[in-house]
């Protein structure tokens, strides 16, 4: 049986809304972030999410392989686009650009602080220069948003699935004010029915 590993409300919730989107019948399995005892470690070293543990035991990570991998298992659906078309090319340059400039680039100064200095004082300079950061890296986002619903095909795809996440964690940092295409996007994320799910699946409704 594959599983996937996800931790509640972190990155992984994009995977575990695109199992509810295509029903995929995959088990999914919460694990607590941080712990060097964790027998996840066995699975994962890094002892991230999300990952996925395949039938053979093959394990993939990184959410720009298991998001296109798992569309992939249904081939042909709207979510993600034909091998060689330009659309998922351009679905695939907008998990790039979330996973590398938002992501790693924002969130994760933000909230991992003591991964950039050894100095506590040095903390509130850190996430105060990421929030800034966060802001540069929406602006191409919230462009998109402003002319249509979704970031490529004027369709839900991986792409939009990937930043649905990063447009809740924008709320909460407080910064949604200034994106109000973005935040209208958070809005029809959070009114599907596999966002709901999920939301519910993670204890988080
Ligand atoms: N580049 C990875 C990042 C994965 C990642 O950083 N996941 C976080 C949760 S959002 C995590 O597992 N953090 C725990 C840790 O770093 O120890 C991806 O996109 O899959």
């Amino acid at each position: 049986m594959t599983t996937l590993f996800i931790s509640p409300g972190a990155c992984s919730f994009a995977a575990h809304v695109l199992i509810h989107e295509l029903q995929l019948p995959i088990t999914v399995e919460r694990v607590a972030l941080g712990r060097e005892d964790s027998p996840y470690r066995q699975i994962n070293p890094s002892g991230r999410v999300p990952a996925l543990l395949l039938d053979d035991q093959t394990l993939l990570t990184e959410n720009t392989a298991i998001l296109p991998y798992l569309a992939d298992l249904q081939p042909g659906t709207d979510l993600f686009a034909v091998a060689g078309s330009v659309e998922r090319a351009q679905i695939q340059g907008w998990l790039g650009y979330v996973a590398t400039e938002v992501h790693v680039g924002a969130f994760r100064p933000i909230n991992r602080p003591e991964r950039y200095s050894v100095d506590e004082a040095a903390f509130p300079g850190i996430r105060q220069r990421a929030l800034q950061q966060l802001t540069n890296a929406l602006k191409p986002i919230e462009a998109r948003l402003a002319q249509t619903d979704y970031l490529v095909g004027n369709r839900f795809t991986l792409a939009d699935i990937y930043l649905g996440v990063f447009a809740g964690w924008s709320a909460r940092a407080g910064v949604l004010a200034d994106f109000p295409a973005l935040q209208a996007f958070l809005g029809r994320y959070r009114a599907r029915e596999s966002v709901l799910q999920t939301l519910h699946s993670e204890g988080l409704a």
